[in-house]
């Protein structure tokens, strides 16, 4: 497919392009090969000869193909976009990227967090959520995450964080899973942990697509305007296809079915035009209204909730266009948010300030050295000019005898920009008289609340979603331990929460937290556990995801038809077309590849059959009338593909001549998401069902009181 599209960061990717088209194969300096397919043998049967340069060009650059691997966020999906600012801030920031008006070219990347490069998208996981803004100012990254606060306090933390949770060092088990034994004991021991913990096992941690999450910036960052005054911000990434999450028995199964599931639905989407789209909103806090707050501002394990500074819309981002390839954009894309642009700094936050080291760190690593900048997808749209030289890898060729500053040889280039009376970055002049310390600030030491408040803000299904998450990673953990230390914490933050996860570990949930537990935490605040404040609101409707039938969007929803050779093409066509109009995909599903038959007459090409697909990579069902009925009833995969969908609390619609059909399943009760021609609008009903998401009702046999 042709790429359009294009920006002035598409430009540099686009010089760098290599079309093979009609071309030769050569050598890497260009020798043309004239035999690809035998090394150089002295005889037809004998040794390889060591001056088949052809053969050494080859392999020895195929022996180093691969470069290690992010220490985390290994495993991501990239798309190219643009950003277009749409509101005045100017009061608040004087980055030019934010000017109203202003559209800037971006790559965002997607990630989960703990297992490697290849492993499954649908991990129970956190997910990364970094954008690269090309500024005319310089490249500023965004590098946030789907969850807006974090589990740990301090950067000298976040080595035995990650350690924690990656497979454990001496049997490299389990992959991309926080349910082990590492994971839990660090959590149990860092109660400052709790707050994220709730939100990573909540269905925050299992998308239904990268395209229906938030992002967040985390932190507290500063705006800084023209005068210099700073303000607070926090940022957020608002989808507009909203916010769903897929069950954890689904994304189980989704693991092994389709382990690219995310980035498939991303590049599919892009492909088509499906342009997914994000708002980016701030939270702006006065500098004065610092310490206004039951928690502070600085701790990346608190958020602000909606309630008490809402977050306005500043802008669109747009991702419109996927990498020409993966290894030189995705891959090699070296995000920083220690790199900002004239109007935007860092805040206190000692997370943040601990990030500041680390990111650029990384990359000279992960990339080989100090030229990564150099790198197509690195490059900022405004060129870069100074005195750096040399090193591996190094592209720019630097003219002249001038490589320092100052200097008189050069014309004093490149100059200073306020040699010149023009503008750079400049630190926001934030005063600061303090002691050395190693410590933690007391309006940190408050780890509960916020988690009490994630917790309370859910839906009754989401609340149950949350004690099962904890259940199933608290049993796959050995150590009873462990697993009474975190009841402990849990039954911190909600008795319930804890009593219920303990009936399905068989314990009884401890009133206190465990004496190591407080032992740690003492560490940080020596007069731990502290009296905490009393919070501004006790729920915040902002964290549930919960959508109600009929209020959401089923665009770009997959709809299995479930069909087979005499199926109804009319029946077919009257839910096609409803389905499109609401932007929702039909995807015929029967029982070969190649020509279907119409009851009509007349064929249609299939290309997914009950072989190639799951029940559990599709939104919805539906199935047509027809002679296809008869077969489907002796079909067990058709079956399967219903009772799963049942099981997942999806909306199944059944035509007329189909409903029979139900019998055969486990479908027991007729609910609001089972829709029946017979019973009304089918499509409407089908389409308003499906706006709501899932039919989380269905899974009350296994509720638990909270
Ligand atoms: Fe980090 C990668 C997000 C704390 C050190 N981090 C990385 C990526 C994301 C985040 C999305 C993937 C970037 C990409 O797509 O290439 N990290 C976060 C957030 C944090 C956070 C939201 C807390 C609010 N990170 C954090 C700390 C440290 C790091 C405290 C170290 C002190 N993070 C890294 C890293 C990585 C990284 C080791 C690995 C690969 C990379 O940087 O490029 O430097």
């Amino acid at each position: 497919m042709k790429k359009q599209n294009s920006n002035k960061k598409i430009d540099i990717i686009n010089n760098h392009l290599i079309d093979n088209t009609d071309k030769p194969l050569t050598t890497n300096d260009g020798v043309h090969i004239h035999d690809n397919n035998n090394t150089l043998k002295a005889g037809e049967r004998g040794p390889s000869l060591l001056e088949d340069f052809i053969y050494q060009d080859k392999l020895a650059h195929f022996d180093r193909e691969r470069i290690p691997e992010r220490v985390v966020h290994a495993r991501g999906s990239g798309a190219h976009g643009i950003f277009e600012a749409t509101a005045d801030i100017s009061t608040y920031t004087k980055a030019k990227f934010l000017k109203k008006g202003t559209k800037t070219p971006l790559f965002l990347r997607f990630s989960t967090v703990a297992g490697f490069k290849g492993s499954t998208d649908l991990a129970r996981d956190v997910r990364g959520f970094s954008v690269k803004f090309y500024t005319e100012e310089g490249n500023y990254d965004l590098v946030g995450n789907n969850i807006p606060v974090f589990f740990i306090q301090d950067a000298m933390n976040f080595p035995d964080l990650v350690h924690a949770v990656k497979p454990e060092p001496n049997n490299e088990m389990p992959q991309a899973a926080s349910a082990h034994d590492t994971f839990w004991d660090f959590v149990s021991l860092m109660p400052e942990s709790a707050h994220m913990v709730m939100w990573a096992m909540s269905d925050r941690a299992l998308p239904r697509s990268l395209r229906m999450m938030e992002g967040f910036g985390v932190h507290t960052f500063k705006f800084v305007n023209e005068k210099g005054k700073g303000t607070f911000v926090k940022f957020h990434w608002k989808p507009k296809l909203g916010v769903h999450q897929v069950a954890w028995q689904e994304a189980q199964k989704i693991s092994g079915y389709d382990a690219d599931f995310h980035r498939r639905d991303l590049w599919e989407a892009i492909e088509k035009g499906n342009f997914p789209q994000w708002d980016l909103g701030v939270q702006l806090i006065p500098e004065e209204d610092e310490l206004r707050y039951s928690f502070d501002i600085l701790d990346p394990t608190k958020l602000i909730p909606e309630e008490i500074v809402p977050v306005q819309i500043i802008g669109t981002m747009t991702l419109n266009r996927n990498p020409e390839n993966f290894f030189a954009e995705t891959e090699q894309i070296a995000f920083d948010p220690g790199r900002l642009v004239p109007g935007i700094d860092f805040s206190n936050d000692p997370l943040l300030q601990g990030r500041v080291f680390s990111y650029a760190d990384t990359q000279n690593y992960r990339l080989g050295g100090p030229n990564f900048h150099e790198l197509p997808i690195n490059r900022p749209i405004n060129g870069k000019y100074n005195n750096q030289k040399d090193g591996f890898g190094r592209q720019d060729i630097l003219k002249g005898n001038v490589s320092y500053f100052p200097n008189s040889l050069g014309g004093g280039c490149p100059y200073h920009a306020m040699l010149k009376g023009e503008s750079g970055f400049e630190s926001h002049a934030e005063k600061i008289d303090a002691k050395k310390v190693r410590g933690r600030s007391k309006s940190f030491a408050d780890h509960f609340t916020q988690a009490r408040l994630f917790f309370e803000s859910q839906s009754p299904a989401e609340k149950d979603h949350i004690i099962s998450a904890f259940s199933f990673e608290l049993s796959k953990i050995k150590s009873i331990d462990i697993r009474k230390r975190e009841l402990a914490i849990l039954n911190q933050i909600n008795e319930n929460l804890a009593k219920s996860v303990g009936e399905n570990l068989g314990l009884e949930p401890p009133k206190e937290l465990d004496k190591l537990t407080i032992q740690f935490a003492k560490n940080n605040h020596p007069d731990y556990p502290i009296q905490a404040s009393k919070p501004e609101v006790t729920t915040s409707k902002a964290l549930s995801m919960e959508v109600k039938a009929g209020e959401g969007s089923i665009e770009t929803r997959k709809v299995a038809f479930l069909v087979d050779n005499g199926v109804s093409k009319v029946s077919i066509d009257k839910m096609k077309s409803a389905l499109e109009a609401e932007g929702a995909e039909a995807v015929l599903i029967s029982t070969k590849v190649g020509k279907l038959t119409f009851k009509e007459g007349g064929t249609e090409n299939i290309q997914f059959t009950y072989l190639t697909e799951a029940s559990v990579c599709y939104d919805a069902f539906y199935t047509p009338d027809g002679d296809s009925v008869k077969t489907l009833a002796h079909e067990p995969d058709y079956l399967q593909f219903i009772n799963e969908a049942y099981r997942h609390c999806k909306s199944i619609s059944f035509a007329k001549g189909a409903e029979e059909l139900i019998k055969l399943t486990m479908i027991k009760d007729q609910d609001e998401g089972i829709i029946l021609e017979s019973k009304g609008d089918l499509s409407k009903d089908f389409i308003h069902v499906m706006k709501g998401h899932r039919v989380w009702t269905r899974e009350n046999a296994r509720k638990v009181a909270v």
